[in-house]
């Protein structure tokens, strides 16, 4: 049987929210999701009941906090198809992650001359860090364009893939355009050239289901909060290998085997990369959050974003929205996209919000995307497992009563 939104939204306590006499209507889990009873649970309880540092205490509830702090670490193994525990480190989310990849690796085995390849869809999070990595060791940034219709345009993959690149830094799931670029291809590709792959997989990881081992990637970063686990939590996947050869990336507590006045040695990974308190609790509710994503089936949920997508995009086009992004929901995940008459995306959230309707406006940061399609802005719709046809119907007439006040 498909999953049953409305029966969803009764784990989450935020749907009971009126807001200005109006019920939630929320469009923006691609910012961030809502949560339910059990990761708020999962985490008052660690608070409640088993509060310590992790990999610290010997007494009682230190070892429950590191045994329920390594035990999420596990539960993320699992969840993403990844050979070890070992292989996954927590991080605050994606931001982070790639931080400490483009920091950890990219400062380390970058080269001037060296490339790195990204594309015209990326989110500033899987750009920015790569800025400042090849600032510091003399690399080179090159992008994959886009096409018309918002997907990678690999027409000429062949002069930007080659053997001077050494990192492809990719997302699974644009945070704008919602188009799903064709992984197992360009890993595949990358692989064929000796260059290692990055998936950002903010956007990926809670709407589709994951494996980690068939698709082959070297690194995949998540937050958790977009996935109905707390602010804070989230993490960093990497070949043994690879996140064996890697330099820390913030130095402190716990990460070190030992410190003598001249210089520290390491533990290894993931340890490694973990310094100072841990986000011990926020890591518990991750946890939390993934057996109840997989309590409802990862496929279930992505059968149930695709169709209502699908509902999404035709309302708006038989409105005469432009969406910016692919229309056909085969290859694109829920992240909607849209202009609508000339209302500037600002005032169409304000007057959205009026109803109780939420809904980013912006450049997503992703300003490389609004260059592309020429708009200074978007207004996004962002669908997940508790949004209902009814939303997306509240959205639509939404739009119809900004029109008649914006309107010429
Ligand atoms: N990256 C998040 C978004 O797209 C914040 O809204």
């Amino acid at each position: 049987m498909g999953l049953d939104p409305v029966a969803v939204r009764e784990d989450f306590p935020i749907f009971q929210r009126v807001i200005d006499g109006h019920r939630l209507v929320y469009l923006d889990s691609a910012a961030t999701s809502h949560k339910p009873n059990v990761v708020l649970e999962a985490e008052a309880d660690f608070y409640r009941m088993h509060n310590a540092n992790a990999h610290r205490a010997i007494y009682t509830l230190g070892e429950e906090a590191t045994e329920l702090f390594e035990g999420a670490r596990a539960t993320l193994a699992l969840f993403l198809g990844a050979p070890s525990p070992a292989t996954i480190v927590s991080t605050r989310g994606t931001t982070e992650s790639i931080n400490l990849v483009a920091h950890g690796w990219g400062r380390k085995f970058l080269k001037p001359g060296d490339q790195v390849l990204l594309t015209e869809m990326e989110h500033h999070s899987n750009i920015v860090p790569w800025q400042l990595a090849a600032a510091a060791t003399g690399a080179e940034l090159r992008y994959i364009p886009l096409t018309d219709d918002g997907h990678l345009d690999l027409t000429d993959i062949e002069q930007l893939l080659t053997e001077r690149t050494k990192v492809l830094a990719v997302t699974g799931m644009s945070n704008v355009l919602g188009s799903m670029p064709p992984l197992r291809l360009l890993i595949d590709a990358a692989h064929a050239v000796g260059a290692v792959v990055l998936v950002d997989g903010a956007q990926l990881v809670p709407h589709h289901a994951v494996d980690v081992a068939a698709l082959d990637c070297d690194f995949l970063t998540f937050s958790g909060h977009k996935m109905l686990g707390p602010t804070a939590s989230g993490g960093l996947y990497g070949k043994d290998e690879l996140l064996a050869s890697m330099d820390p990336f913030l130095g402190g507590g716990e990460m070190i085997m030992e410190v003598t006045r001249e210089g520290s040695t390491y533990k290894e990974p993931p340890f490694r990369f973990e310094a100072g308190t841990m986000n011990i609790a926020q890591q518990i509710g991750l946890a939390a959050a993934v057996r109840y994503l997989e309590a409802i089936g990862m496929d279930a949920i992505r059968e149930h974003e695709v169709a209502l997508t699908r509902y999404a995009i035709e309302g708006l086009q038989e409105m005469g929205a432009r969406i910016i992004g692919p229309t056909d929901t085969a290859a694109r995940g829920g992240e909607v996209s849209f202009s609508y008459r000339d209302i500037h995306p600002h005032d169409l959230a304000t007057s959205l919000s009026e109803d109780g309707i939420a809904v980013r406006a912006g450049h997503h940061c992703a300003q490389l995307v609004m260059r592309r399609f020429d708009v200074p802005a978007t207004t996004r719709a962002s669908l997940y497992l508790y949004n209902t046809t009814d939303d997306v119907d509240a959205l639509l007439d939404g739009l119809e009563k900004a029109g008649a006040f914006f309107g010429d």
